[in-house]
């Protein structure tokens, strides 16, 4: 059996949140991921079944019934999952049509996984549905974007529109655009349910004075999505108090779209 610490999906998990904490990104012990695992990699690393404890889950997503993932602990903080992972991360199998999470692995403290694990699960079956390749739900609270749901209007073709006009590269990265939640109270079903309904349509998801939850394929594409949205936020702080002699027409956003194959969400363009 080889040692999970040297799994590929581990080392990579390490160097995101130890990177997503430098980015300011994930104060304290805000944000957490949870990747898909193939059954058959982590097979490599743990004898299955091996179930250290079941945690109930508190929903149901018969979708996962024995999926395993790899996810970030509640209350525990990005800046130290590399000095000890197994405190901080955990792999767990869903099972009983999702009701129960299976430790396989990690939280070693006793922890648990986060506390927005519904939004995760949730939003990995609506993701699953527009894109089998999904792996990844990532959340975090990139100063930026946080900031700009406080004076910015949260009308999705607004937010969208906006970020798109501040780098050239945005309607390449994010076509689908940027959906946005009004503020609710986090860690419960009911958000995890209307960011999983959002994620129907984009791969981001703002949730306004709190932060964003991104999704794809791997963890850096994931990456990725959240620091260019949060680039053209910081773009946008920087300017939008000036008076504005130039943008992005939306004539040239259509010659992006062209350029490179994408198509911009319905009706966001003129
Ligand atoms: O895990 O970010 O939304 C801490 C949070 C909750
Ligand atoms: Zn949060």
């Amino acid at each position: 059996m080889k040692n999970v610490l040297e799994a590929p999906f581990m080392a990579e998990m390490i160097r995101t949140t130890t990177n997503m904490y430098a980015h300011g990104w994930d104060e304290r012990n805000g944000g957490n991921i949870s990747m898909l695992l193939d059954e058959e990699e982590v097979k490599k690393y743990l004898s299955i079944p091996a179930i250290v404890r079941v945690i109930p889950t508190g929903f149901e997503a018969p979708e996962l019934d024995g999926k395993y993932f790899l996810v970030t602990g509640t209350g525990k903080y990005f800046k130290n999952v590399q000095y000890d992972p197994k405190k901080n991360l955990g792999i767990v199998r869903l099972a009983n049509g999702g009701t129960e999470a299976e430790v396989l692995w990690g939280f070693s403290d006793g922890g648990k996984f986060t506390s927005e694990f519904p939004a995760h699960m949730m939003s990995h079956i609506a993701r699953m549905k527009v894109d089998s390749e999904n792996r990844v739900v990532m959340h975090c609270h990139p100063t930026n974007l946080l900031a700009m749901t406080y004076v910015h209007s949260l009308d999705e073709k607004a937010f969208t529109r906006t970020l798109w006009q501040m780098c050239t590269e945005c309607i390449v990265v994010f076509p689908d655009g940027v959906n946005v939640l009004p503020w609710m109270l986090c860690g419960t079903n009911e958000i995890g349910e209307a960011t999983a309904k959002k994620m129907e349509t984009a791969r981001l998801v703002v949730w306004a004075q709190h932060g964003i939850y991104g999704a794809g394929r791997d963890l850096d594409e994931t990456f990725g999505l959240i620091e260019t949205a949060e680039k053209a936020a910081e773009i946008w702080l920087k300017i939008a108090h000036l008076p504005i002699l130039n943008t992005i027409t939306d004539d040239q956003m259509h010659l992006l779209e062209k350029r490179f194959g994408v198509k911009a969400r319905e009706g966001y363009l003129s």
